[in-house]
């Protein structure tokens, strides 16, 4: 049955939404080929008939699913003898947990590093509506956001405690390999990757050579994607 994978874009197919790259990581991970339709912020009408207007959204044969955990619970449900996922339920109950600390802990710290650079990489008739969204998402300008990267930095490597500790006993977060705990934090490492030359880690960071470990997954294909080099 085929799969349509509907991923946010900017220009020249640079796909940097942080949920994205946790169904595309999730697609990899159970070997899974799908079409790619590439949205921008200005073609978001394409996904009327998925009943809301977020990426991601992945049509399977007659099922729409939007949102990456709900994406990532019908792949392993509907592909159950392909590699887990989550290694199990208590792995599924951990990603949901490293999931939501990703989205409400680490994806606000990387917006207030690389949300401004976004405008370098999506076409100009995008910017006022970007600007404005994001502007009142966080109640100042854009520049104002990232004016103190460097003390957001900081902030981060702190947020990344849990994630740093982990990595003392374990290869990845789903612990000898990767599984969707991986994919949830690494979302946000290729959603700056995409957009900004800003570095997010110190190289001598355990969750720096963890990273480096998910950039070579599935030869090497994130690795491959057009971003900065981190
Ligand atoms: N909870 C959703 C979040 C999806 C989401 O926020 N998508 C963003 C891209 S990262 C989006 O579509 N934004 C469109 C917009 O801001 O107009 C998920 O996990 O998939």
């Amino acid at each position: 049955m085929a799969i349509t994978f509907y991923d946010l874009s900017g220009m020249n197919a640079r796909r940097f939404s942080p949920f994205g790259w946790r169904v595309r990581m999730a697609l990899a991970h159970k070997e899974l080929d799908a079409n790619v339709e590439l949205i921008g912020f200005s073609d978001k009408a394409k996904l009327e008939f998925s009943g809301q207007n977020l990426v991601p959204v992945l049509v399977d044969g007659a099922t729409v699913v939007a949102d990456s955990w709900e994406i990532a619970g019908h792949l392993q449900a509907t592909y159950p003898d392909r590699p887990s996922l989550f290694h199990g339920a208590a792995g599924e109950a951990s990603a949901r947990f490293v999931a939501a600390y990703a989205d409400s802990q680490l994806h606000p710290l990387v917006a207030r590093c690389v949300v401004r650079d976004i405008l370098e990489v999506i076409p100009e008739k995008e910017h006022a509506y970007f600007r404005a969204a994001r502007e009142k998402r966080f109640g100042m300008t854009l520049e104002a956001i990232v004016a103190n990267r460097e003390e957001t930095r900081r902030q981060l490597k702190t947020a990344l405690y849990p994630v740093r500790t982990t990595l003392r006993d374990h290869a990845f977060l789903g612990g000898a390999g990767p599984n969707f705990s991986d994919y949830a934090v690494f979302g946000a490492f290729m959603w700056a990757r995409s957009v900004s030359a800003f570095t997010l880690l110190d190289a001598d960071d355990p969750v720096h050579a963890w990273r480096e470990r998910m950039l070579d997954l599935f030869d090497a294909m994130p690795r491959a994607e057009a971003g900065f080099p981190v």
